[in-house]
């Protein structure tokens, strides 16, 4: 059975989207990421991936994947009957790797990460200086679309989906895109993706009590 290795609430949910409308089945291991404690057994999350970061999946053979990109794609591609991605050879597969790599680099990594890891020393004034102008890019492109690849659900839907539920903790409102907003409620409506995140945000209150 795959592994995931995630963290209530972090990138590692889009993983578990995908695994969820995938129909994967997966066992799921907390991980603390600032103590970098696997909380099932304790254990050094270091030792699972010397990143220390989330996702990590691991297969059935004792590979271990690393990066949101590869391990959505690789979900996706166990299961193409599903068409979380296109297949390789179709122009759109560079579309969806477009957005993966759009999201994590630009969106995930620009501002999100720095905002909920770092304390706000003045530093984040520049990155997030930026958002308007990076956010105006899938509000543009999702003005008359319903998905970001094609017309279904892949797996950069479910990348999406997690970055823009971290805006509003990151005191940033959604409302100001409404493309955004209305493809946030439609992807939240989606069974999986609801429960996905009822598990993950049941989670992240026990960590926090
Ligand atoms: N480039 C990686 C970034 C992964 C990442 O930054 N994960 C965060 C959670 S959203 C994390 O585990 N951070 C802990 C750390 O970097 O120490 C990817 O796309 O998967």
């Amino acid at each position: 059975m795959l592994q995931l290795y995630f963290s209530p609430m972090a990138c590692s949910l889009a993983s578990r989207i995908a695994l969820m409308e995938a129909g994967l089945d997966a066992r799921y291991h907390l991980v603390h990421l600032r103590t970098k404690q696997v909380m099932d057994d304790d254990s050094d999350f270091r030792g699972v991936s010397p990143k220390g970061a989330v996702p990590v999946l691991v297969l059935e053979n004792g590979e271990r994947l690393t990066e949101c990109a590869a391990v959505l794609q690789y979900i996706a591609d166990r299961k193409p009957e599903t068409a979380l991605a296109p297949r390789f050879g179709d122009p759109d597969r560079y579309r969806l790797q477009e957005w993966l790599s759009f999201i994590g680099a630009e969106i995930h990594k620009a501002f999100l990460f720095p905002t909920f890891w770092y304390k706000d020393d003045g530093s984040l004034a520049k990155p997030r200086a930026r958002i308007p102008q990076t956010l105006s890019v899938p509000s543009a492109h999702l003005a008359d679309r319903d998905f970001l690849v094609g017309n279904s659900f892949t797996v950069a839907d479910a990348h999406l989906t997690w970055a823009l539920l971290l805006l509003r903790p990151a005191g940033i409102d959604v409302g100001q895109w409404p493309s955004l907003s209305a493809y946030l409620e439609r992807m939240q409506a989606r069974p999986a993706v609801k429960e996905a995140i009822a598990t993950e945000m049941a989670l992240r209150k026990t960590m926090a009590a």
